[in-house]
């Protein structure tokens, strides 16, 4: 059976893309969120999240009539949940679960809709037994629907998790570039989900089961932060022993087998600093690497307002005439990669934060990508590089953004957290 009509449920960084994919191989695509503004705005045609290339392509979906969204579902033969999956709150010191109250709202909401031969697909990143779990809502909603946990290869309505592996700027080519993991609950589930992603997919699209697909998504993104960790612990270690980490580095990886990350100011994003306690949650016992990195790389900001806590108290001993109200602070970035507006969990606005909390002089911020500060930097002002520059005395560069890369501040304390001031 062909997919004509297909449906997916939340219509962000993720959600929205594979959307208008789907949309642009003239396929009917309904698009659902709880949110009024994205349905609005992507029924104008316009997007509401910073990518790429997306803007032309939701623009020429919607208009040609292939595209909608809505803000409850309707029937439709496939559904793709792309819902955050974030951790619980929990207190400092503790390993943080979980949280699949987007995924049972979403399932929840799409049960109604359902009807025999449809393909239901979670996308978002998910603890290992989270679709299991899934098709455990559907199936109390609809009992007079059989799903794959009842009757295998013969049910009613077909589950898989496909975990999205696209990287934030470059979603558009990578969803259509990249090899897919399919993690079917029987081999009928992953075969008609092969057939659904062949739509667009140029990559392989590899089959497994469910609880492996989970796995792999979660090892992908555990990988690099265990990577990045050992990046952030040698640029502590060659600090103590006064070794410069850029240059250790590039010396190591001449190695034709070595390949070491870069240190940075600690991980952000909510995908490689949140995947990985999914893992330690599930089995803390074994899960040790895993989380020593994550506490190594939650620990990077920490170790980078200390260093500003210092450079603060030698420039006043070197500049006697002045009191900490003097000094002024320039903190170089806010997102928390390079050259995107992304803010969320991001290391650099934590560390600016806590930067004007802590210091009584004046805090400004330079980030090229946003046009106002997050309320949270009230105190904070955002300023051109060329003013931060000429008046601040100590210069914290926190993200690589391109416009960093060339231009350096003339005077001043340096502080570079990425390596490219050296
Ligand atoms: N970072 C470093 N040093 C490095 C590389 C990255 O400190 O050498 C930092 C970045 O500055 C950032 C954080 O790590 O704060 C994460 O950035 P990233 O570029 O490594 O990854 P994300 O979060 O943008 O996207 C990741 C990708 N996963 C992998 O590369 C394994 C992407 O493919 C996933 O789809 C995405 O997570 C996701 O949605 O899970």
């Amino acid at each position: 059976m062909s997919f004509e009509t297909i449906s997916v449920v939340g219509l962000g960084y993720i959600g929205l893309p594979t959307a208008a994919m789907f949309a642009s191989r003239k396929k009917q695509v309904i698009g659902v969120d709880v949110n009024q503004h994205a349905v609005d705005t992507i029924n104008r045609g316009e997007i509401h999240i910073v990518e790429p290339e997306l803007d032309m392509i939701v623009h020429a979906t919607v208009t040609e009539g292939y595209l909608k969204a809505v803000t409850s579902p309707e029937p439709a033969d496939a559904f793709l949940i792309a819902v955050p999956t974030p951790f619980k709150v929990c207190a400092e010191g503790e390993i943080p679960e979980p949280d699949l109250r987007y995924i049972e709202a979403a399932s929840k909401a799409i049960a109604l809709v359902l009807k025999k031969g449809d393909l239901v697909i979670l996308e978002s990143t998910s603890p290992v037994g989270a679709t299991e779990q899934m098709a455990e809502w559907l199936a109390e909603i609809r009992p007079d629907l059989s799903f794959p946990q009842q009757s295998g290869e013969n049910a009613d309505v077909n589950v898989a998790h496909c975990p999205e592996r696209v990287l934030p700027g470059h979603v558009v080519r990578e969803l259509v570039e990249n090899d897919r993991v399919i993690g079917g609950m029987s081999k009928r589930c992953s075969e008609r989900s092969v057939e659904l992603y062949k739509i667009f997919v140029q990559g392989d699209c590899v089959i497994t089961n469910a609880r492996t697909a989970e796995m792999a998504k979660l090892t992908e993104n555990s990988c690099r932060d265990v990577q990045i960790a050992f990046a952030n612990e040698l640029s502590m270690i060659c600090d103590k022993l006064d070794i410069d980490v850029w240059e250790l580095i590039s010396l190591a990886n001449r190695h034709p087998r070595i390949n070491i990350l870069q240190p940075g100011p600690g991980v952000g994003g909510h995908c490689i600093a949140v995947d990985p306690w999914f893992i330690v949650s599930k089995t803390p016992e074994e899960a040790r690497m895993i989380h020593t990195a994550r506490k190594v790389n939650d620990s990077k900001p920490g170790w980078v307002i200390n260093k500003v806590k210092i450079a603060i108290a030698d420039f006043l001993q070197e500049n006697p005439e002045k009191t900490a109200k003097d000094v002024t602070i320039a903190c170089y970035g806010l997102a928390f990669k390079p050259d995107i507006d992304d803010l969320r969990e991001s290391p650099a606005l934590d560390i600016t934060k806590n930067i004007a909390k802590m210091h009584c002089g004046q805090v400004i911020s330079i980030e090229p990508n946003i046009n106002m500060l997050p309320s949270e930097l009230s105190n904070v002002q955002l300023v051109c590089f060329d003013i931060a520059s000429a008046e601040a005395d100590i210069h914290i560069l926190l993200v690589d953004h391109n416009e960093f890369k060339t231009k350096k501040p003339k005077s001043g304390v340096l502080i570079d957290t990425k390596g490219i001031w050296n």
